[in-house]
């Protein structure tokens, strides 16, 4: 049976799944992945981010990522032992938004790695930038100012890129990295996403950044996936000529360079272009047909679904990507997800059980008590600078109602902020991390008032990466096959898990959506006191 194989660069670890396809037999071979944190100690990041001063500013290392690429491929070549000569085709997930800037020294040098020595001793010299800014910075509110002026306006420019200028975004990144530096933005030769720069360290050349990924950039024109010469001259000089083109997302990029067949004896298997993690994340939890929605809970906790048509969110907080299927996925990210929860958990002295067991013990709707997350600056709704967590009706000190206020927090406003994409939930498939926890997919369930249901595999991006890898080898070779096949067997829920909603809990959250509303506007300066909503809420179940 033909292997393909999927790899993930998240913000946190490095992950690989191989599943092995014919006709409708269909296996996960093996699931992999290293931290980096743990795994590579020696550039000293923290939860997969380099440390900084500023708590605006978010790094990681291009050089981090290239050597965890390497030591996952020798992972993978270990694993499939005799199955090596297998692999078909290779794909890939990156977390979204984030660059690498390289020198024009690169072309020639990614095409002569030599096998005989790592990856990481070869590429330091090709980065005219050591460091790549990633989603999670939020240092370039002024960089938006300017684009958005621009462009004519937040409207204008959701409406040809499908979101509002953001913080994280690839296009005020480089704006900012032009204005701090303009010497090493003139040295760059090259500008990737992430995904696109692990795509050419495996084909040995430059690959084009993918369309869904390309999305998240501010830079791109979504109705004809083409960079938009208005959003590169609103962004930085000569911008055009410093990025790679947008290809297909089933397009082949190329085969494995030398360097990882003579290094590792992997056949010439294709390599097919990278996407986001949330792109690969709609294939690999099935999403592949309109009405259905996904919520991943990584360090981000997002909720998408594909759509045919698009229109922008008119709040601006949420976003429009190009869908891997050559469709396009609405998307609300909240960047205190995985990192909150943690931060309650470790607050209060708990471990997972013990968060678990917290969530057990407190009541649907925690008598009123709430918690608006912000402990790092937030993307939705948009809290750039200074936000801060705020308690309302909620003692500090008491550990389990801080744990269900940051879990009920979290979920109702991934509800309330992704209404503009008028999607009737009924059933969620729940991933990432977090998913793994019966109570949080609860209270999600109840949030929602839908089914939620975990899916088999957990990494659902990397496992997107790999279908995506098998769909585009299959249509390379004159195969084409539908995207409900191409998924068959891998994205089914896993049986007799997840959670129904309680429906009388269901009705106290579409209460306490109003009361948590009004606490996100009193936390953002633009509403009044929430206090008299708290107390109607809290006399209405007082005996909850
Ligand atoms: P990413 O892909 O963004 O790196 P993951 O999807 O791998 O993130 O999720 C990692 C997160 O999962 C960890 O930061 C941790 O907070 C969370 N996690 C792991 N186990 C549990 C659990 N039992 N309950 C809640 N959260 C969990
Ligand atoms: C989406 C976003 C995050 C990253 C990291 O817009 O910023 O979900 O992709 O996972």
């Amino acid at each position: 049976m033909p292997v393909y194989l999927g790899l993930d660069c998240s913000t946190q670890s490095f992950s690989a799944i191989a599943i092995a396809v014919e006709g409708s037999r269909r296996e996960v071979l093996f699931e992999r992945s290293v931290g980096f944190d743990e795994y590579f100690p020696q550039y000293g990041t923290r939860d997969g981010v380099l440390p900084s001063g500023d708590p605006l500013v978010a790094r990681s290392s291009p050089l981090l990522w290239a050597e965890a690429l390497d030591r996952m491929m020798e992972i993978v070549a270990r694993d499939l032992r005799n199955d090596r000569s297998r692999l078909a085709a290779i794909s890939g997930s990156a977390q979204q938004h984030g660059s690498v800037y390289i020198g024009a020294q690169a072309t020639a040098l990614l095409a002569a790695l030599d096998p005989g020595r790592p990856l990481v001793a070869q590429v330091p010299g090709i980065f005219s930038r050591p460091d790549a800014p990633i989603w999670l910075d939020a240092s370039t509110t002024p960089q938006c100012t300017a684009i958005t002026q621009a462009m004519g306006g937040e409207v204008a420019l959701a409406r040809l890129a499908g979101s509002r200028a953001c913080e994280r975004f690839t296009g005020p990144q480089i704006r900012k990295f032009f204005e701090d530096d303009p010497g090493a933005y003139a040295r760059t030769d090259k500008i990737h996403l992430v995904s696109s720069f692990l795509a050419s360290l495996l084909a040995g050349a430059h690959a084009p950044v993918e369309p869904g990924d390309g999305a998240g950039t501010n830079l791109m024109d979504l109705a004809s996936g083409c960079w938009s010469p208005a959003a590169l001259d609103a962004t930085a000089p000569g911008l055009a000529a410093k990025l790679p083109g947008i290809g297909a997302s089933w397009a082949v990029v190329g085969t494995l360079a030398p360097y990882w067949m003579r290094r590792y004896g992997f056949p010439p298997a294709r390599v097919v272009a990278w996407s986001g993690d949330n792109p690969c994340s709609l294939i690999g939890t099935g999403q592949v047909r309109e009405g259905g929605v996904t919520i991943s809970l990584g360090t981000s906790d997002t909720l998408f679904g594909l759509r045919r048509t698009w229109q922008p969110d008119p709040s601006g907080a949420g976003h429009v990507f190009g869908a891997p299927t050559g469709d396009y996925m609405t998307l609300v990210c909240c960047r205190n997800g995985s990192l909150a929860r943690e931060r309650v958990r470790e607050e209060h002295g708990l471990d997972w059980p013990g968060f678990s067991r917290a969530l057990r013990g407190t009541p649907p709707g925690n008598g009123g008590a709430i918690l608006v997350p912000w402990f790092e600056p937030e993307v939705t709704p948009s809290v750039p600078v200074g936000g801060g967590a705020r308690r309302y009706a909620l003692d500090p000190a008491d550990g389990p109602a801080n744990v269900r206020a940051v879990v009920e927090a979290q979920m109702m406003a991934l509800a309330i902020h992704s209404r503009w994409m008028r999607i009737r939930v009924e059933t969620i498939h729940a991933t990432g991390g977090a998913a793994a926890n019966r109570e949080i997919l609860q209270v999600m369930a109840n949030v929602h008032s839908a089914a939620v249901r975990p899916l088999k595999v957990g990494n659902s991006a990397c496992l997107g990466a790999a279908l995506r890898a098998y769909h585009a080898a299959e249509l390379a070779a004159g195969r084409p096959i539908p995207w409900d096949l191409v998924v068959a067997g891998f994205t089914d829920p896993a049986p007799g898990e997840g959670a129904a909603p309680v429906p009388a809990h269901a009705a106290r959250y579409a209460e306490l959506m109003t009361v948590y509303s009004a606490c996100e506007s009193h936390a953002r300066g633009t509403g009044g006191d929430p206090a008299p909503l708290i107390d109607a809420f809290r006399r209405r179940f007082r005996r909850a």
